[in-house]
């Protein structure tokens, strides 16, 4: 298929680089941080080679959300929204841009996602989990009532926010103890991040902001395969804990969420999430720079999936989404 569009995909500024540097050993750092810093050459030869049009391109993680001093998550966010503002205007047909929104200061996010989209046309944010704040016992999740005035801002400019994994902190998860291997991608990503969306959701944020859309990557961070099982158990045990939503978690993930292919190419985990959510709300990505473009589009090109569901993942449901101007 030509013309993909894929939305999880990474670049990296000089304050924001490290960040990545302790997934990989040195032999594979050389190539991560090369690709990380290129946008120019190496990743529209990597779109023009496997059939991606256009590319959303978002800053590397944990980043913005790692950065316990204020002013200086505002000033780093500033940065990297600006440079990236750049690469659009350079690639206008190619690339496309999400904000980095310092939501260490709830006003200061709010105020930069705005410039961002009315500024720069920024077509959404993407938010790397969790904010630090130096107490690592005191980590700020969204659902919490001081974002509400962003919210409300993210829903009224109609653009999504894509809840992106980080890592949790180190001694933060106790059973990650000695198994340094569940970290990261491999499993530490989904569980913190599919924890952190049915934060959003139990807190009743989509009763107050009904037209918020947030987009999950790695197929739902495995949210569609436990959907049943969470609101089967929740309806019973409403009266016993605290469930500030209205409706069921499978109400408001079908409403509210659309998931992108990213770093996650099984068919069968695809179809199964298709058949949770519908085809229309789910979107090819790569996860550019850690995965690999050719991988990715082969995977979808080639996938056991009806040729006009293989159209709306690879291409048409971003356009409705984001309303892009695609080839
Ligand atoms: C990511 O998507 O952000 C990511 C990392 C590090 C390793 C793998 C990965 O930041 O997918
Ligand atoms: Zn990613």
């Amino acid at each position: 298929m030509q013309n993909k569009i894929a939305l999880e995909e990474h670049f990296a500024i000089d304050a924001t680089i490290g960040d990545s540097r302790v997934f990989f050993g040195e032999h594979l750092w050389t190539e991560v941080k090369s690709r990380l810093l290129d946008t120019d050459d190496r990743l529209p030869r990597e779109m023009d080679a496997h059939g991606v049009g256009m590319m959303l391109l978002s800053l590397n993680a944990p980043a913005v959300q790692a950065i316990a001093n204020k002013r200086r998550a505002i000033a780093v966010a500033r940065e990297a929204n600006d440079l990236l503002a750049e690469k659009v205007r350079k690639h206008p047909s190619r690339y496309a841009g999400f904000a980095a929104l310092p939501m260490q200061d709830p006003d200061a996010a709010t105020i930069e996602i705005e410039r961002c989209v009315k500024e720069f046309g920024f077509v959404g944010a993407l938010v790397n989990g969790f904010t630090e704040t130096g107490d690592s016992k005191k980590l700020l999740y969204y659902d919490l009532p001081q974002y509400r005035a962003f919210w409300k801002k993210v829903e009224a400019l109609d653009v999504p926010f894509y809840l992106h994994p980080r890592n949790p902190l180190p001694g933060q998860i106790p059973g990650y103890e000695g198994h340094n291997w569940l970290l990261g991608p491999n499993w530490a990503f989904n569980a913190e991040t599919s924890v952190h969306a049915l934060r959003l959701i139990g807190s009743g944020l989509f009763d107050e902001c009904p037209g918020l859309k947030i987009v999950l990557g790695h197929l739902g961070e495995g949210i569609p395969a436990q959907l049943w099982r969470i609101d089967g158990r929740n309806g019973w045990m409403k009266e016993r804990h605290r469930y500030a939503a209205k409706g069921s978690v499978a109400d408001y993930f079908r409403k509210n969420f659309w998931l992108t292919t990213s770093g996650n190419y099984s068919t069968s985990t695809l179809v199964q999430a298709m058949a949770e959510v519908g085809a229309g709300r789910i979107m090819f990505s790569v996860d550019w720079p850690f995965e690999d473009v050719g991988q990715a589009c082969s995977w979808i090109d080639e996938a056991k999936i009806s040729e006009s569901d293989r159209m709306q993942i690879g291409r048409e449901n971003a356009i409705k989404l984001f309303k892009l101007k695609a080839n």
